[in-house]
């Protein structure tokens, strides 16, 4: 009788077992995906995306003796998105060309070694809005290029960083 009745316990604390690993998985998945979708959710919408899904454009702030400060393109001329005009020029305060409803991440670095002066990055009609980074401080911000037009990125200490992005 005894061993009968172990025999009828043991299932069920192994099913007992199996849910206490289960709900730990489940908290651990749930907390990965809450960090994870978080850190993904473009500043002007509220849907979460998915970072691998958007485009990564990387500028850095930087401080030219001829022309003062300015954005400088840290990607190639060949990489999508930015309008090569030709020459080396075309990375300063470069124009973005972007195509409507894409998923833009901006990978914004201060990389003014001259001056070591606080530098931002703002997108007006994009919710975009970086931290006044420190010397070789960096954010990324990611957003949606929802609506066509010609926008202004700037930066608000020095007008003369600032440049276009159009959606189109
Ligand atoms: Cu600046």
């Amino acid at each position: 009788m005894a061993r009968k009745q172990r025999q009828q316990s043991a299932p069920k604390r192994l099913t007992k077992n199996r849910l206490i690993v289960y709900g730990a998985i489940a908290a651990i998945a749930a907390a990965v995906g809450y960090f994870g979708i978080n850190s993904t959710i473009p500043v002007n919408s509220s849907s979460p995306t998915f970072g691998f899904m958007a485009s990564h454009n990387y500028i850095k702030a930087a401080y030219n003796r001829q022309s003062g400060y300015e954005y400088v393109s840290q990607s190639s001329g060949a990489v999508k998105g930015i309008k090569n005009t030709g020459g080396s020029a075309s990375l300063v305060n470069p124009t973005y060309t972007f195509n409507k409803g894409e998923l833009e991440t901006m990978h914004f670095i201060n990389e003014d070694y001259d001056t070591h002066s606080l530098h931002n990055f703002n997108i007006d009609a994009f919710n975009v809005h970086t931290r006044d980074l420190g010397y070789y401080e960096a954010q990324a911000i990611t957003f949606i290029a929802d609506k066509p037009g010609t926008y202004e990125y700037y930066c608000t200490i020095h007008p003369e960083m600032k440049g276009n992005i159009i959606v189109e």
